[in-house]
């Protein structure tokens, strides 16, 4: 039986930089005297990304939630806007904050993201755009979108808050859509300690959020607009450069990883990995989510997702409950069943990912599986123990 790890295992740790390189970024701060504010290094750091993306249609805010309310609020979106509801609950909010009906539609199986026919069929005279998320990084079925989106005359967003790095057909997932939302909060592969962007496709867009991030301030003595605060500061630009250094390096490691889980687990009964996305898509590795089968590995996720805490892996739920759960938006009337959607949050669970986790740990972490598993025999055919602890089993669990 594995031991329990000596420091917990969390789902995801923010990669860092030295200590040193980062020391070096802020005396260039602290000499400048400039902390926010469209700063020098928040207009390096948008350069680079203008560079990265191979667009100047971009801008940056201080967190990826603003970035998609402003995004709304600057679109004057109103009206209903079709959505999914196995996303975190930022992607609704926002909608909500800009008095827009969310409707919820279903997802796909395959890979968790919107069901191209459900939107079709979800579509009203007030509906005014398609708000869909390209979860776990896994790109959204782009072209059926697309086509929805342009035969009804309907804006078509992308939640891309998991999935910066992620390129279809050789062209980065924000060039897809009208527009789309990264976040770069600490938990994402690339973050900025905080911080989001948006991408957009037209120009005439990029002057618009400049000032609804800013109060709406043309200079000293004009205001244009009712804008609110939402900008970026010189701490978090220079984070999210010295991150955008690294980035090749932390979604290799990932690879290295991803491919250790689906290695190992292959073997566990009950465990299913959703497959990679296809070939033309240069994925991102920005999350690991299995699906437990309930009956092949003979205890729930959420029994196994308490088990594993017994080891000091904190893995998690992403995305349960769905957000059509939750109490602020249970009183919606939703004519979909979203059978897919519930199927998934019932039996999803994502396990530990960042480029500083060792393979030795991500074969631990699937050993204590196995144990854990009541239906894994094991290399000699015979079933194993369970938990390094006896004393906190949930009731729920067979001890063999
Ligand atoms: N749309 C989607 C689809 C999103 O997933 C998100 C954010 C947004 C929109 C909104 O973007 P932002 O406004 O956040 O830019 C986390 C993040 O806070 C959230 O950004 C993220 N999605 C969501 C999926 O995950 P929690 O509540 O699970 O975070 P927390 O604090 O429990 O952190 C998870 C684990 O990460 C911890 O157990 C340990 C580790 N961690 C976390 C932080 C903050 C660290 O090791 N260091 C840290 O500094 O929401």
């Amino acid at each position: 039986m594995p031991k329990p790890f000596e420091q917990p295992i969390y789902v995801t740790r923010p990669f860092l930089p030295s200590l040193d390189e980062f020391s070096k970024g802020l005396q260039e701060i602290w000499t400048n005297g400039w902390l926010t504010n469209n700063g020098p290094v928040l207009q390096r750091f948008q350069k680079e990304l203008c560079h990265y993306f191979d667009t100047e249609n971009l801008c940056l805010f201080n967190n990826g939630t603003l970035a998609l309310q402003i995004a709304l609020q600057g679109l004057r979106l109103s009206g209903e806007v079709i959505t999914t509801p196995f996303t975190f609950v930022a992607t609704t909010h926002a909608l909500y904050w800009n008095k827009i009906r969310p409707v919820f539609v279903d997802i796909e199986l395959e890979h968790y993201t919107l069901d191209p026919a459900k939107v079709e069929a979800a579509i009203t005279p007030w509906t005014t755009a398609i708000l869909a998320v390209h979860v776990y990084g896994y790109p959204c079925r782009l072209q059926e979108l697309a086509d929805i989106a342009r035969r009804h005359k309907l804006l078509l967003l992308y939640d891309a808050a998991h999935a910066f790095g992620v390129t279809v057909d050789g062209r980065s997932i924000g060039s897809y859509g009208d527009l789309s939302m990264f976040s770069f909060h600490a938990t994402k592969l690339f973050h900025s300690l905080e911080g989001g962007m948006l991408m957009f496709s037209n120009p005439n867009l990029k002057k618009l959020f400049d000032y609804l991030k800013n109060f709406g301030f043309e200079n000293e003595l004009e205001v244009v607009m009712a804008g609110t605060n939402a900008k970026m500061n010189e701490v978090q630009a220079l984070l999210g450069l010295q991150v955008l250094g690294h980035l090749e390096g932390i979604i290799s490691r990932r690879k290295q990883i991803d491919a250790t889980y689906r290695s190992r687990l292959a073997s566990i009964p009950g465990v299913q990995i959703p497959s990679l996305p296809a070939d033309n898509v240069r994925y991102n590795y920005a999350y690991f989510p299995v699906e437990i089968d309930e009956q092949a590995f003979g205890m729930s996720r959420d029994a196994l997702y308490a088990a594993l805490q017994k080891y000091n892996v904190f893995a998690r739920r992403y995305f349960y409950p769905l957000v059509s759960d939750f109490a602020c938006y249970r009183s919606l009337s939703i004519n979909d069943p979203l059978a897919a959607a519930k199927r998934v949050s019932r039996r999803i669970l994502t396990l530990p990912i960042y480029d500083a986790l060792a393979l030795q740990d991500v074969e631990r972490i699937c050993e204590c599986i196995e144990t854990i598993c009541p239906n894994f025999k094991g290399k000699n055919g015979s079933a194993k123990t369970l938990l390094p602890d006896d004393r906190h089993v949930s009731p729920e669990l067979t001890i063999r």
